[in-house]
């Protein structure tokens, strides 16, 4: 088993998000997961790595082909529309720089699954049966029965997630035979302890395993709406067979040798913890029958909650995006989720709570923070970034509080996928250079004309704009149109170019942005949010 244990070096950082069901259109839920992908590979690219993320959407299956009849529509017409009008004009207002976009319907995709399931065809890994069993179209999986909660009837069973009644399948079909990857496994998890994070999501996983898998039924013949299965057309792939493996289509597999050996194994496959097990037990042994490496990591999200539910577009609980952004803006919003809910945890949307922390972190902390330096730049210095006079113990203070929290931002959002810990560590910094202009009051210093509080003056008005330029680094991946605002605000990009190729690695260098910086106060970052209302 030693070639599934070890990972091949790959040189880029590749990192996907699900491909989402285009049967409605995006909520909160489905930008959670994208936006902490996005914040994530902003997060490597400023690290200089080779950076590639893939988002995409799930077009086949009964979920889909019954919405699209239910419409009058064929199912293309209805992915077409959805796609173009809701899910990718989403992740565009949401500042979501993904690589590429793959949808399940692509020919790109298609062709290559066809290869795929016809080597594991021709490897013995397929052979044909019949199953019996529930099945949720809402998920599109066969559920056990044992994990089905009472109905209204006697014989009515009802889906764990969507609380509606299950199918009840009986068909012959062809199946994989997954039973017999249960100890490879197993083997593969004990040797890669971080595969699968956090630490719950794989403890069940690996109970799960652990109990005698099944076979898993791939193909479905009472309806046409999937990849026709190569070697016996009357049958269509199981959509989440097609599914998962737009991850490796969409990375140049069978098409591409070159860019499939630069991007595989993905490093992060970012997923909700309802679809865990088909990331962390299915598609690996699906990759292991075809001889592929693994990817390295599948990081679970909680869910977001309305009533004590999960916020779902079947439940008709979905809070629209833009709902929220068109109140707070694109950057609170990519900020709000991340900061307040702990990444692996389920937690609730509340307006108070995000009318809260938009008021005090963003507005009071960072905001007036970046707006009172600029001002007292313009004010006492026409706008020009006097040099440092001194650096002092104060000064060394707000220095070393930079390289605590870039050290430890790098490490929780960039490794550990703790961006709640990771903005809280930025955030905590924001807080030390507030501290340290409230101590040294400069708006009285500026008030004597002693050379001595001249020197000061101009020592506290650098150090200010040096935090700041900092600041906008680190927050860059999380906020990136606040961060380019300060950025053009502090006159950066003159002495240090653009944004977006300022390194991690050298943020916490004191002293980067040169005296003689021409400072502009800019728009407010963070307006309040009355105003925003009434505009
Ligand atoms: O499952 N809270 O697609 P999907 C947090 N097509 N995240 C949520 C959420 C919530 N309330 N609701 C949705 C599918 N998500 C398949 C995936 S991948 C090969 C195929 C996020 O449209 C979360 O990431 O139901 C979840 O896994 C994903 O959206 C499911 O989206």
């Amino acid at each position: 088993m030693a070639a599934f244990a070890e990972h091949p070096s790959t040189d880029a950082y590749y990192v996907t998000t699900p491909i989402y069901y285009v049967n409605d259109r995006p909520h909160l839920g489905h930008a959670y997961t994208t936006v902490a992908g996005d914040v994530l590979t902003r997060w490597h690219r400023q690290r200089g790595e080779d950076v590639w993320y893939l988002t995409g959407t799930d077009e086949h299956g009964q979920k889909i082909l019954r919405t699209a009849e239910a419409h009058g529509v064929t199912p293309q017409e209805w992915c077409d529309r959805l796609v173009e009008e809701a899910w990718k004009p989403l992740w565009q207002h949401l500042e979501i720089a993904n690589d590429d976009f793959v949808r399940t319907t692509q020919a790109r995709h298609t062709d290559r699954v066809q290869e795929f399931v016809q080597d594991l065809y021709d490897k013995g890994e397929i052979y044909r049966g019949s199953y019996t069993g529930p099945y949720c179209v809402g998920c599109e999986e066969y559920k056990l029965p044992g994990e089905l909660l009472p109905g209204a009837g006697e014989d009515e069973k009802l889906c764990p997630v969507h609380k509606r009644p299950v199918e009840w399948l009986e068909e012959e079909n062809y199946f994989f035979k997954l039973s017999a990857y249960g100890p490879k496994l197993l083997e593969f998890y004990a040797a890669n302890p971080g595969f699968i994070q956090p630490a719950a999501a794989r403890n069940e996983v690996l109970r799960f395993v652990e109990q005698d898998l099944k076979d898993l039924s791939i193909s479905r013949s009472t309806f046409d709406w999937g990849v026709p299965l190569p070697w016996d057309d009357k049958h269509v792939l199981y959509v989440w067979v097609d599914a998962l493996q737009n991850y490796i289509t969409a990375a140049g597999y069978g098409a591409d040798p070159e860019r499939f050996a630069r991007l595989w194994p993905a490093s992060v496959h970012l997923v909700g913890k309802d679809i865990l097990r088909f990331h962390a037990v299915i598609w690996p042994a699906m990759l292991m029958a075809a001889g592929l490496p693994l990817p390295k990591r599948v990081v679970a999200n909680g869910w977001l909650m309305v009533g004590g539910e999960k916020m779902s577009k079947s439940n008709l609980t979905g809070i629209a995006p833009t709902d929220l952004t068109s109140h707070f803006g694109v950057d609170a919003y990519r900020y709000y989720f991340l900061r307040a809910i702990p990444f692996g945890t389920d937690g609730s949307f509340s307006w108070e709570d995000f009318t809260a922390r938009y008021t005090s972190e963003l507005a009071n902390d960072f905001g007036n923070l970046a707006s009172r330096a600029a001002a007292m730049v313009g004010k006492y210095y026409d706008g020009v970034l006097p040099a440092a006079a001194a650096h002092g113990e104060a000064e060394q203070a707000v220095a070393d509080a930079l390289v605590r929290a870039a050290e430890e931002a790098d490490r929780r959002i960039g490794e550990e996928l703790d961006f709640a810990g990771g903005i809280a560590a930025i955030f905590e910094f924001i807080k030390t250079v507030n501290g340290y202009l409230t101590a040294q009051e400069p708006w009285k210093v500026a008030r004597s004309t002693t050379e001595d509080d001249r020197a000061r003056l101009a020592t506290v008005l650098y150090t200010a704009a040096e935090a700041l330029r900092a600041t906008a680094v680190l927050l860059n991946p999380v906020m990136p149109a606040a961060a380019a605002e300060l950025w053009d605000s502090l006159g950066a990009e003159a002495a240090l170019g653009p944004l977006a190729d300022q390194r991690i690695a050298t943020v916490a260098d004191w002293g980067r942005l040169p005296a003689g910086a021409l400072v502009t106060k800019g728009d407010i970052l963070f307006p309040r949010l009355e105003e925003k209302t009434a505009s």
